[in-house]
């Protein structure tokens, strides 16, 4: 979910389709929901690409059931976005899970294009705290909600992606823990 023109059908599309970036300039407006299937040790998936309009408020039963078994739910917005205009978003969709919710959903942000106006470390640190600033305004706990700057230009996307799904995999952490043992072992 996310703001308009943020990145998130590209995203999807580069991680799960293969789509080289550049391509991506050629996708329309996500104008209804796209799913996209993937498969992690045995364990399914669904990625759901919600239209940036989409209204949390009204969702059809079919959608209902989605955002009452999401086990994650990532926003995506850009540095390019109004950010008041996308944090009420975030608001509302932050809302009505755990209103709805009964996964205990996990939460992450992505701010996405972080290649365009926020190479450098300053500036990201900046553009952090005023991202947290507005959200804790809306009395919402930000520890509550996991923060990664991604582009689908280079292999941040993935990295975010990657902890997104290990917080989903029941075994994860002795999974980590196992292969930090490995790395130490082995001096990787
Ligand atoms: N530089 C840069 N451009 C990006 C990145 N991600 C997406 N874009 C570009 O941003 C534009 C919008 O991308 P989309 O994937 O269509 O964004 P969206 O959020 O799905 O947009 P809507 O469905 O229209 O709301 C495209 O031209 C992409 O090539 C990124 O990480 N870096
Ligand atoms: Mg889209």
């Amino acid at each position: 979910m996310g703001d308009a023109k943020s990145g998130r059908s590209s995203i999807a599309k580069v991680i799960f389709q293969k789509m080289v970036s550049k391509s991506t300039k050629l996708l329309g407006e996500t104008s209804k929901m796209e799913t996209y299937d993937f498969k992690i040790q045995k364990i399914e998936f669904k990625l759901y690409d919600f239209p940036a309009k989409y209204d949390i408020n009204d969702p059809p039963p079919n959608e209902q059931m989605i955002f009452r078994n999401a086990a994650a739910m990532i926003y995506v917005l850009s540095p390019q976005s109004d950010i008041v205009k996308a944090i009420d978003n975030f608001h509302n969709i932050y809302n009505y899970l755990k209103k709805k919710n009964t996964n205990n959903c996990s939460i992450f942000i992505f701010t996405n294009k972080a290649d365009i106006d926020l190479n450098q470390s300053d500036a990201k640190n900046e553009y952090q705290i005023k991202l947290k600033k507005r959200i804790s305004e809306d009395e919402i706990d930000i520890k509550e909600i996991e923060f990664f700057f991604t582009s689908i230009n280079d292999s941040s996307i993935f990295e975010a992606f990657s902890k997104v799904v290990q917080k989903m995999i029941p075994c994860s952490p002795n999974i980590c823990k196992l292969l930090n043992h490995f790395a130490n072992y082995s001096k990787i």
